[in-house]
């Protein structure tokens, strides 16, 4: 799946190259390197294929905790009540919550009924496609060229991975012929402006920065700068925040507020970032930010450590928040589009 979907108007990844776009110092990729063309390297998706194997082996044992304890459970199993029960308590240690717990019970105990299933293996497939068919509305593709420039403003607690997702995401939209503006919304913290500044200078990538600025007017003066300039993307970073922290989520808000001054509509995406190993404290956190600032989207991060990973059925079931991307590493193929049937093909073995 590619990282991206293009809105049709924009003459950017072309089925035919038109118009090349306003690459801002694009970062070399395999066909500007081989081919004389350089203005073609979207017509290669430079995340594809190689990097595939690896991926889903590496969220495979990202989530192999809770792999190991479903599947086992299905292991010459009889089907009865004993199976339901010890499937109820893995699907709970998996972070999934009462409420996705008990819905897939539920509904596999009907499947089970209607299509009169014998053997243990076709009940757990039975459950794959019951998670599947739970997880999909989640999926959505991130969608570029909408507007000129995208605004995007990045939220989320302290150390959830932001940063990080910020860096990764823009050198995949540079790879895309994007040319991408960062605010260092963070400007409490030296060391935060600087870990973007020295990361946008190592990818020739401007970063608006002020000692001292109040983030509300370093995130408007990004937005007037991107517009100014014909940017396609502007990307706003944030300081990291507890949603029990009133007055951070104020600000935060108030952030929301004058980008929307700045330019029309914007922020036009609107990112959670949220760490993978937060279990169910994830969906509190998903809960908090979504009133606040009316999320458009989820980033889970760090499925590469000990993440269980069924909270994203919790977040299906309480809060359907679009989970665009997941993130197992810190390199930028260590970024990919959430993608249901993937996700539980890791989740279930
Ligand atoms: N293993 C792993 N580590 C990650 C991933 N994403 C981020 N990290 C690490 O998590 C730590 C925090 O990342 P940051 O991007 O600085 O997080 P942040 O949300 O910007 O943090 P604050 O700005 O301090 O709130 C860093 O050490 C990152 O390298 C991931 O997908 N996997
Ligand atoms: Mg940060």
């Amino acid at each position: 799946m590619s990282m991206f979907s293009f809105f049709k108007k924009k003459p950017v990844a072309p089925e035919v190259p038109v118009a090349p776009a306003p690459a801002a110092a694009p970062v070399p990729s395999p066909a500007a390197v081989t081919s004389d063309l350089p203005d073609l390297p979207d017509l290669l998706p430079i995340e594809e294929p190689a990097p595939k194997l690896s991926w889903m082996s590496r969220l495979k044992a990202g989530l192999s905790k809770t792999s190991s304890n479903l599947s086992i459970l299905f292991v010459g199993a009889k089907i009865d009540d004993a199976l339901y029960e010890e499937l109820e308590a893995a699907l709970l240690m998996s972070d999934a919550g009462i409420d996705a717990t008990e819905y897939l019970l539920e509904a596999l105990k009907q499947k089970v009924k209607d299509d009169k299933l014998l053997d243990a293996a076709a009940v757990k497939a039975a459950l794959k496609l019951l998670m599947i068919d739970l997880l999909t509305p989640l999926q959505r593709p991130f969608e570029l060229g909408r507007h000129q420039p995208t605004v995007m403003m990045i939220a989320g607690v302290n150390g959830a991975g932001k940063t990080t997702t910020i860096g990764k995401l823009a050198k995949h939209m540079q790879s895309h012929g994007q040319s991408v503006l960062l605010a260092a919304g963070d400007t409490f913290r030296a060391a935060a402006r600087e870990q973007l500044m020295v990361w946008g200078q190592r990818n020739n990538i401007t970063v608006i920065s002020q000692a001292s600025g109040d983030p509300a007017a370093v995130s408007f003066d990004a937005v007037q700068s991107g517009k100014a300039k014909g940017l396609d993307v502007v990307m706003i970073d944030t300081a990291g925040r507890l949603p029990t922290q009133l007055h951070l989520m104020e600000e935060l808000k108030k952030i929301k507020r004058v980008i929307g001054k700045g330019l029309d509509g914007a922020p036009h995406e609107t990112l959670l970032v949220i760490d993978g190993n937060t279990g169910q404290n994830a969906l509190a956190q998903v809960k908090a930010f979504d009133d606040a600032l009316q999320l458009t989207g989820l980033v889970i991060t760090k499925l590469d450590g000990t993440a269980k990973g069924g909270v994203l059925a919790a977040i299906a079931r309480v809060r359907p928040v679009p989970v665009y991307f997941i993130g197992i590493g810190e390199k930028i193929e260590d970024l990919q589009p959430f993608v249901a049937a993937e996700f539980v093909d890791a989740l279930l073995g």
